[in-house]
């Protein structure tokens, strides 16, 4: 297997609004980024992602972009950018930013244009335009991925466009070859400033079927079948590796909702050059009630599913593709809350996920907060909520689907996004360090105890077990190339697995449950002699033969002879 950068490094996730303010205006900005890279180099990750921080009317966070070549202004400037860019890579971190072009900001001069007329319009073809049915009605009857119809009406012209997202967020033509090659150029540019690479938004949204017809019988369904992975993805992926990407030094992971392990492979074997890695949400969904109104319908999740999921994963993709790993981001809940523990176990169940994720196959990305164990939050009311889709999604449960207001918050505080967005939490001081100002978003009441400056106090803190993850992987190759084999995989409380590389073999024995639980080795280990390289508890160093009985939440690694 071809050794590189992005298979070893770690990926920091930063998302610029919430991570550290400099002005005083209560958002994030890039020269608050820039006052924390000694903060990050510490911690010791490699590659720094940076969501979103073009220009943008902010309906949806810079998930809308109405200036790909330039900075929001709430930000900063492009001498603030490119000082940040040159900070990180003086400090031996690259940066990779967010490249979103499966839509625009209905802002963006191209939709300002392309809305304007019909005829005799080079900007018309930028967007996907429609006339409605013969009955009025939407071109189909999609759903967007936040609610409601995927298509708005525009009076000046009389039909409908389409987005996949808010309104705000009208689709991108790719069928169209001059919108691509302005894409292409677009993305010249920044690898011309010297980043080193890109996560890609929704890039597999990117092809419709044909005739976008309806999907289903439905007055309005969800589509995906007709634009999730669709019929010229591959194509217009290759041809964006050939006409920027190949020959550079970079690295790119598409976001892909929906993507299966047989896709991910085509999407990622390096002989078809599409893009390096995806992220793939099934582990995401394993606590969604089938058949309820998606992520919203809560189902408690269960090991069985996680290690299913993970190993299906896992194995497709050796020696094929590649895995990045990931249990939270800025559209997800925060990791710990969902899947490990926020009260009394907080700290040692987020050192078990941490061991989980660093632990398998594939590139691991860290969340900025997940590395002090940031937890969810419950704001009181529906009125201190940011973001669009958890908004939206409230006024249709209550208004539309006859949820109550406590159902639609009991969701909410499982699964906003905003439980991700709340600032990052430096020190017990007003508003936790992060803004001298109002801040946009509430700051998590927990800050008093749950901060950075606390942690890197702590020996014993979240923060440092990271830090010595990380280090671990510079030192054990293992640990991003080792192969993954599935261990007691009925055992209901314990997820264990091996990984070797060559000759040498991992054992990794997590308890994911808040009782004890006893692992006994399986046959293919019996009389193996094991040595400590981690864990999240005081254990001895050698491993004992006879079985070991873990601790609430307890994680070790062993390295087999
Ligand atoms: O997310 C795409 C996506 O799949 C999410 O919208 C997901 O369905 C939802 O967040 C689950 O709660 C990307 C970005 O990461 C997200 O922040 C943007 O809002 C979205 O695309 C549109 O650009």
């Amino acid at each position: 297997m071809e050794r590189t950068f992005w298979k070893e490094g770690v990926v920091y996730q930063i998302y610029p609004r919430s991570f550290m303010d400099s002005g005083g205006d209560g958002i994030g900005d890039l020269k608050g980024i820039l006052s924390k890279l000694d903060y990050l180099k510490y911690l010791g990750v490699d590659i720094v992602w940076l969501s979103p921080v073009y220009k943008s009317p902010n309906d949806d966070n810079g998930y809308d972009i109405s200036d790909y070549c330039a900075i929001m202004d709430e930000f900063g400037t492009m001498a603030d950018w490119e000082a940040l860019l040159e900070g990180l890579h003086i400090r031996g971190m690259r940066l990779i930013m967010d490249l979103v072009v499966n839509h625009s900001s209905d802002e963006h001069e191209w939709f300002v244009e392309s809305r304007s007329s019909k005829e005799n319009n080079p900007y018309r073809d930028y967007y996907i335009w429609r006339p409605g049915k013969p009955d009025g009605t939407e071109p189909n009857n999609w759903l967007s991925f936040f609610g409601g119809s995927a298509w708005a009406y525009d009076e000046g012209t009389g039909e409908y466009y389409l987005h996949l997202f808010t309104k705000k967020q009208p689709d991108l033509n790719w069928e169209n070859p001059k919108l691509r090659k302005e894409v292409y150029g677009m993305m010249s540019f920044w690898l011309e400033k010297g980043i080193d690479g890109f996560r890609m938004d929704v890039i597999n949204c990117i092809s419709k079927t044909e005739g976008l017809p309806d999907a289903g019988t439905a007055r309005y369904a969800w589509g995906g079948e007709h634009f999730l992975n669709g019929p010229r993805i591959h194509e217009y992926l290759q041809e964006m590796n050939r006409s920027v990407l190949a020959g550079r030094d970079i690295m790119t992971v598409g976001e892909m909702p929906g993507v299966t392990p047989e896709e991910a492979v085509l999407y990622t074997d390096p002989e078809r050059r599409e893009v390096h890695m995806v992220f793939q949400f099934e582990t995401m969904d394993i606590d969604t009630a089938p058949g309820g109104s998606g992520k919203w319908s809560l189902k408690p999740w269960e090991l069985r599913d996680l290690k299913a999921v993970t190993t299906k994963w896992q194995t497709e993709l050796h020696g094929k593709g590649w895995n990045s790993l990931y249990l939270n981001n800025h559209d997800q809940p925060r990791m710990v809350s969902r899947f490990g523990s926020d009260g009394a176990l907080r700290k040692v169940s987020a050192k078990l996920l941490a061991t989980f994720l660093h632990t398998l196959q594939g590139t691991p990305y860290i969340y900025q907060g997940e590395e002090l164990g940031m937890t969810n939050v419950r704001f009181p009311s529906i009125q201190e909520y940011k973001d669009v889709e958890t908004l939206n999604f409230y006024r249709e449960a209550v208004n539309e689907w006859g949820w109550t207001p406590e159902q639609a918050m009991a969701s909410i505080y499982a699964k906003s996004r905003d439980n991700a967005r709340t600032p990052m939490q430096w020190d017990d001081s007003a508003n936790a360090g992060f803004t001298t100002g109002t801040p946009w978003i509430g700051i998590h009441p927990n800050y008093t105890e749950i901060n950075a400056k606390e942690a890197m106090a702590d020996p014993d803190s979240v923060f440092h077990y990271y830090r010595r993850l990380i280090g671990l992987r510079r030192e054990h190759p293992i640990m991003a190339y080792g192969e993954y084999r599935l261990l007691l995989e009925d055992h209901p409380q314990i997820y264990a697995y091996t990984r070797q590389l060559e000759s040498e073999q991992w054992l990794v024995i997590l308890n994911f449950s808040e009782g004890e639980a006893r692992f006994e080795s399986p046959e293919e280990l019996k009389g193996a002699e094991g040595q400590l390289i981690i864990a999240n508890y005081p254990a001895d160093p050698g491993m004992p033969a006879s079985g070991i009985t873990l601790r609430p939440y307890e994680a070790r690694v062993y390295r087999l002879k």
